[in-house]
């Protein structure tokens, strides 16, 4: 089976969100069916819903999956709970969040329409911490919409949206 090109949100806002991120990354980069693990810049972006919350880190990751997809969602999950997530209120915070955003098959975008996943991702385009990171790793791709993701990061509003650290260290 040809192997899946996919795009990864990360995002986390409670303990120490930068840490759990680079731990996540590390986590994907050493699984033995993933590789190619290349990660964006990391983030400070303002909480997208109940604004009584911490300020979240995101960054937005690729990597080339012999997983298949739900088999990934599994693994993004068992990720999510090493790193005590909890799923309590809707648009809460979290320790850590790992979102399948988009993903590619021979280069052709897949849709999926699932009750566990929704890809494309449903939120990506209104998200700033989704574009603007995926914009510096993947700028001539295309989203649903038709618009390129260069066009989309350029023209959606920052809402304070700043890098903090430079991309982790990514894999072969
Ligand atoms: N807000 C920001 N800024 N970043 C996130 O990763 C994020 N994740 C979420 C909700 C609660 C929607 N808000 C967010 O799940």
């Amino acid at each position: 089976m040809a192997p899946y090109r996919c795009y990864i949100g990360l995002g986390a806002n409670l303990a120490t969100p930068e840490q759990a991120i680079r731990s996540a990354l590390n986590a994907l980069a050493q699984h033995p069916r993933i590789s190619a693990v290349q990660c964006s810049s990391l983030y400070q972006s303002k909480p997208m819903g109940p604004q009584d919350q911490p300020d979240y880190t995101n960054a937005v990751a690729t990597l080339q999956s012999e997983l298949a997809p739900l088999e990934l969602l599994d693994l993004l999950q068992q990720i999510e709970n090493q790193h005590g997530r909890v799923r309590n209120q809707h648009w809460g915070p979290r320790t850590l969040d790992l979102d399948i955003l988009l993903l590619y098959q021979n280069n052709l975008p897949l849709t999926i329409q699932t009750p566990r996943l929704s890809v494309p991702h449903p939120g990506l385009e209104l998200r700033e911490f989704v574009l603007i990171p995926l914009a510096e790793i993947a700028p001539t791709l295309d989203l649903p919409s038709g618009n390129s993701v260069q066009w989309a990061a350029a023209n959606i509003a920052k809402n304070g949206l700043h890098i903090i650290a430079h991309p982790p260290i990514t894999s072969l």
